[in-house]
């Protein structure tokens, strides 16, 4: 049998996994030293690239001396913890990085916790010690309280530190030693980290945890074998997470190595592989024995926190811009995505209208712009949180958030904060004249806040928040102060008109940009919202102008993103996002539907 190690890289946004991965695959001499590969070769997707974190989790594997290390990269992000959760259970131990600066951070918590509660074995990992403001010993001190404070067992909470800096290449197991290279993390991870259980000779189960496509073989289904031994050619029997059965035969048996795959005969118990030929395979489903088919605990994750209303879009620019644009074609689309993320939830709640249920704005965005990307055009409501009752009490979700901000800045961060029925839990300074500041808030206060913070703080603060628990229903918290400025009527928009329309406050358009009645143009300085006439050009006049005509100079528009105007929009407004535009709109464009929709909602 082979020897095998699988490990999960686990860590708060940033800490450095990604870099660290490109670490393990390059001193393991997994990349040829020829090969070409970008950094980060792990956030292979574009949208990975493009914003620089991890969204969804991936697999490879290296050689180290005679062992197969399988390794799985997971994100960060709070918003995407499912990933996580589902990853944790298809590994036997954690390298949990933390950055020697920042310490443990709200997702810290979060993966930890998860950890700790499946029994993972951990090597902590204290990256970044390069920064000259490390701390790398409080750091440590912060990971071996929130170990105890988590139930670690005497095991876990007994864990081996390594230091390092993951972008140099650089680790050590003391801080008084010389700096040297990934071996000790290499020896650490094969002393350390339990073998596989399980036994090539008992009957096949293997759990799928992550789905992937491929234009020639269709869906492949990468999953870790639990038990027994998987060939090319093998019938199974797949076992779906409502109990079904369906009968199915491996086609495609592909191994990793490095970024590579390739076509394997035969893998065996503890190994971590994937397989082509099942159309109806699912994340969470069990590839079984067709003799002794016995599946396998589905898998569990934290349940969704928000809800957005994807809708097919009904703007009078509508089908314009998009190729996919039908209530079926965005149907197939939602439901394709749910079968792979398994921490988002689909629901149809009306002919077009589809509910989808995830962990954060973020989470929602990102489906979004992949979906604009591929060709798909419809609209998004305001984010809602989920209420749900407990034990006869309605209760909302809750947000472990912690900033960091200047310290002459903190009490106007608290005192928004506190509108915002944020709950302060402790205050400490942080070094070059920071504090950081930890607060338990509900979620639904936290929608809209970012932009808010970023003023407040001048783009200085820093802000990170990560699911807590459900908890009684707070009642109303302040929203957006502003109104909206909106177009009368259809058409282009000209210099002229918007010169006029920008004193009332922010536009989110420039020129020759098309309009229509009931979109939103910009944000008015003031708290209600304001019809206005973006198209109207110049009044002709006979008598020409003497001088120069004055120089019409408009202030640059606001660039709207994605997670910005979802962030912005109210509970009666919607964004209208195509491939090549998004938009922002009323949902009843006209001025007499508003008036009539808001007595009735009155
Ligand atoms: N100074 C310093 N920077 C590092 C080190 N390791 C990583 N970084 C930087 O930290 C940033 C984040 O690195 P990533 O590897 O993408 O972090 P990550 O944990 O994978 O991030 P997510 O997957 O989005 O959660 C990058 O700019 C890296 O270059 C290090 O040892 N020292
Ligand atoms: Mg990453």
């Amino acid at each position: 049998m082979q020897k095998i190690r699988n490990i999960a890289v686990i860590a708060h946004v940033d800490h450095g996994k990604t870099t660290l991965v490109d670490g393990l695959l390059e001193q393991s001499g997994t990349f040829g030293s020829h090969e070409q590969h970008d950094e980060r070769a792990m956030d292979s997707n574009a949208l990975e690239k493009e914003r620089g974190i991890t969204i969804l989790s991936k697999n490879t594997a290296i050689r180290y001396k005679d062992y197969k290390i399988n390794i799985i990269d997971t994100p960060g992000h709070a918003d995407f913890g499912g990933e996580v959760e589902r990853v944790l259970k298809m590994v036997d131990g954690v390298l949990v990085l933390v950055d020697a600066y920042e310490g443990v951070m709200p997702q810290t918590k979060f993966v930890v916790k998860k950890m700790l509660a499946l029994g993972k074995k951990p090597i902590v990992v204290i990256n970044k010690i390069d920064k000259p403001s490390a701390e790398p010993d409080r750091v440590v001190d912060e990971m071996f309280d929130l170990f105890a404070d988590m139930g670690a067992t005497d095991d876990q909470q007994d864990f081996p530190v390594i230091y390092a800096a993951a972008r140099d290449g650089m680790a050590k197991l003391d801080m008084d030693d010389e700096d040297g290279d990934f071996e000790c993390i290499f020896e650490t991870i094969i002393n350390e980290i339990p073998e596989p259980e399980g036994d090539a000779a008992n009957p096949l189960q293997a759990q799928v945890f992550t789905l992937d496509y491929d234009n020639y073989v269709g869906k492949i289904g990468i999953s870790r074998i639990f038990n027994g031994t998987v060939r090319k050619g093998d019938n199974v029997m797949l076992a779906k997470a409502d109990g079904e059965m369906i009968k199915g035969k491996i086609s495609k048996l592909i191994g990793f190595h490095g970024l590579n795959r390739m076509e394997i005969d035969e893998a065996e118990a503890g190994d971590i592989v994937a397989f082509a030929g099942m159309e109806t395979v699912d994340v969470g489903d069990t590839v079984c024995d067709t003799e002794n088919p016995v599946a396998l605990d589905p898998m569990h994750v934290e349940e969704p926190t928000l809800t957005v209303v994807f809708a097919v879009n009904d703007s009078p620019l509508a089908g314009q811009e998009g190729k996919h644009v039908t209530s079926n074609k965005l149907r197939e689309r939602l439901e394709f995505e749910m079968n792979t993320n398994v921490a988002m939830k689909l629901e149809t709640i009306g002919e077009g209208k589809f509910k989808v249920s995830g962990r954060g704005e973020l989470q929602i965005t990102v489906l979004a712009e992949n979906m604009r990307r591929e060709g798909y055009e419809f609209s998004i409501s305001r984010p809602e949180v989920i209420v749900k009752e407990i034990e006869g009490v309605k209760c909302e979700p809750f947000e472990h958030l912690v900033i960091d901000v200047p310290e002459d800045l903190s009490g106007t961060v608290i005192e928004r904060l506190g509108k915002r029925k944020a709950e302060m839990k402790s205050m400490l300074p942080m070094g070059q004249g920071f504090q950081r500041i930890e607060f338990e808030i509900p979620a639904r206060a936290l929608i809209g806040f970012r932009g808010q913070f970023l003023t407040d703080t001048k783009g200085e603060g820093v802000m990170n928040h990560s699911f807590l628990e459900f908890r009684p229903f707070t009642g109303a918290v302040e929203s957006r102060s502003y109104g909206a400025l909106i177009s009368m009527t259809d058409g282009e928009t000209l210099g002229f008109s918007l010169f006029g329309i920008q004193d009332r406050g922010v536009l989110f358009i420039g020129v020759q940009t098309k309009v229509y009645e009931g979109m939103i143009i910009g944000e008015h300085s003031r708290s209600n919202d304001l019809v206005v006439n973006p198209i109207k050009g110049k009044a002709q006049s006979n008598v020409r102008s003497s001088g120069a005509d004055e120089a019409i100079k408009l202030v640059p528009p606001r660039d709207m993103s994605l997670e910005r105007a979802l962030e912005w929009i109210e509970d009666d407004e919607l964004l209208e996002v195509t491939p090549k535009n998004i938009r922002i709109r009323k949902k009843y464009l006209t001025e007499n539907e508003r008036k009539r929709y808001s007595r009735k909602a009155k």
